[in-house]
């Protein structure tokens, strides 16, 4: 709102005490407030607030002359203005001041009936400039002879701003109830961590107990394997050869039987065809005409159709299914006979026990066995099972379903401190940046758009295309003190304690650090992004609305060792 300027010669004008703006309360001197009016109820005399020892008339309070050294004694003029501080005047105290040269009153205080009571400082106090901002009611100028007669503006003043008070509040409870919200997922998605916690931990146990099952299955298998005297030297015996080699030569034999099965359907589906041709042929023919060629090929059809002859039974083509079948049941188990066929086939020869009836063989076998491997853990026969030898495939299966479930085991270990790390990581108050986390908001300025994704990274887009500048990572949650104008829109940091996050070690800059951005948080009913400033080269501020710091009291950061 404008200023109005009017000729100085006002300024030189003595002010009347209480007399201006006050005519409803004459207890009380222009310019004072109800919490300081206490110290202005005596009639006669005025004590210096911060300095009682001092009195004046009262006669003397307002009367445009500095005479307490608090400037008590001028509430309503410009006189002790130079005690004033610059801007802006100081929140109402419980206590006057104590200093001696300091003022003791906040400000000249403007009633502002139908708006809000404030304080302007001294200095703009019958300046000439009706200061509206502050005194809607135009309380500060002096309206008597040669004063600027300022018009109470309250009325219109105070209604405007209460319409825009009610879409601030609106707007601020929208942003409570979306920080609310907030605040909701983040505890659902924290609890949904420690589920999966659980269910790891639960999990872990089980694939524990798991790989020491598979480990002593193995263990014992391997052990099992050494007592084998069928083990060769790894490169196969004949019986080895034998089963491949007869192994091909049924699967050539199988694929034969499928070709000759599917010729001779076809084959026999063209007989069933000629045979109805002909028959239909001897129903239809004429007999009465005498043409020899007619009637042999009718007799011929005669005899032919005479003889019995049995088509493919139906049993052999279920026998037939079942060879060609890939999974057939009756199908040789080569892998018995891959696995372990590597045995020389003299060794073979020298499974003796082979020879025995079966109850003494049995014996006999368990007993070899035993003593084979007892030998072999002494060293006295060579353990045939490692080296070059390929061990069976019992022992392979054993040793990947180890290798799988100690690999599950270590996924779901590692998943179990990622998550566990997550529990312990900063998420801000209530946790909230939980839910936030990955949200991303851009904003363009100048020849880039901005784009920031809470807790996790900046980029600095051209608009004209090309590549992405990395602006940081996210590194931790922080708070700055700020100090600046809040815009009419309310959209900006105001003064105060502000979360923001700090996000390092983006791309390099040539000739300067790695990119880095502080991103500060003000509350808003949506995420956007206000304002980005490059403070030094490649150093980044951004100023951020966002309904997650709504309400909520930031402490001061203790500064790090190497800021002090
Ligand atoms: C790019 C942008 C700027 C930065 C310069 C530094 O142009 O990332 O913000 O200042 O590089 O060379």
């Amino acid at each position: 709102m404008g200023r109005l300027h009017v000729s100085s010669l006002a300024l030189l004008l003595p002010v009347l005490a209480s007399t201006a703006n006050a005519a409803s309360e004459p207890s009380r001197p222009r310019g004072v407030s109800p919490e300081f009016a206490k110290y202005y109820k005596n009639p006669e005399t005025f004590m210096c607030i911060s300095n009682p020892t001092i009195t004046i008339p009262v006669a003397h309070v307002n009367d445009d002359y500095c005479d307490c050294p608090d400037g008590s004694d001028e509430p309503g003029t410009a006189a002790c203005s130079y005690l004033s501080p610059l801007s802006p005047p100081q929140p109402p105290r419980g206590q006057a001041g104590t200093v001696n040269d300091s003022l003791a009153l906040p400000g000249f205080h403007c009633k502002n009936k139908g708006h809000i009571a404030s304080y302007l400082p001294f200095t703009n106090v019958n300046d000439g400039v009706c200061d509206y901002e502050v005194c809607c009611d135009g309380s500060d100028e002096y309206g008597g002879v040669g004063g600027v007669q300022c018009e109470d503006q309250c009325a219109k003043i105070g209604k405007e701003w209460r319409k825009q008070d009610e879409a601030r509040q609106k707007s601020l409870n929208a942003a409570r109830q979306r920080r609310k919200d907030l605040i909701t997922e983040a505890a659902r998605l924290r609890k949904e961590v420690e589920d999966r916690i659980q269910t790891l931990q639960a999990q872990i146990e089980g694939q524990a107990l798991k790989v020491e099952g598979l480990e002593k299955s193995l263990a014992e298998m391997e052990r099992a394997e050494k007592g084998k005297i069928v083990k060769g030297a790894g490169k196969g015996g004949k019986m080895t050869v034998l089963a491949s080699l007869a192994k091909l030569r049924i699967e050539e034999l199988t694929e034969s039987v499928g070709r000759l099965r599917t010729e001779r359907d076809a084959a026999k589906r063209k007989v069933d065809e000629l045979e109805a041709i002909l028959s239909r042929f001897k129903e239809e023919y004429n007999p009465n005409f005498n043409d020899e060629g007619v009637k042999r090929a009718v007799k011929a059809w005669e005899d032919y159709a005479a003889q019995d002859r049995p088509g493919p039974s139906e049993a052999l083509d279920r026998d037939l299914d079942d060879i060609l079948k890939p999974d057939s049941e009756s199908a040789i188990k080569w892998e018995d006979f891959e696995t372990n066929t590597d045995e020389s086939d003299i060794e073979v020869l020298y499974r003796f026990e082979e020879y025995l009836p079966a109850p003494v063989r049995d014996w006999v076998d368990s007993k070899l066995r035993h003593l084979r491997v007892v030998l072999i853990e002494n060293g006295i026969l060579a353990d045939r099972s490692t080296g070059d030898a390929p061990e069976s495939k019992a022992v392979t299966d054993a040793r990947s379903q180890l290798d799988g479930a100690k690999r599950e085991l270590e996924d779901d270990k590692s998943e179990l401190t990622k998550h566990e790390q997550d529990l312990n990581k900063d998420y801000g108050p209530d946790s909230i940046f939980r839910s936030l986390k990955d949200t991303c908001v851009e904003q363009d300025s100048g020849e880039y758009t901005y784009e920031h994704c809470f807790l996790k990274s900046t980029t600095q887009k051209p608009k004209k295309g090309g590549g992405h500048t990395a602006m940081g990572n996210f590194v931790h949650i922080t708070s700055v003190t700020v100090d600046e104008d809040l815009p009419a829109d309310g959209k900006g940091l105001g003064s105060g304690e502000r979360i923001a996050l700090k996000y390092e070690n983006g791309q390099h800059c040539w000739n300067g650090p790695n990119r880095s951005t502080l991103v500060v948080l003000a509350c808003a009913e949506k995420d956007e992004i206000w304002k980005i400033v490059e403070q030094e080269k490649c150093v980044y501020r951004m100023e951020v609305g966002t309904p997650a710091v709504c309400g909520v009291e930031v402490q001061k950061q203790v500064p790090e060792h190497n800021e002090l």
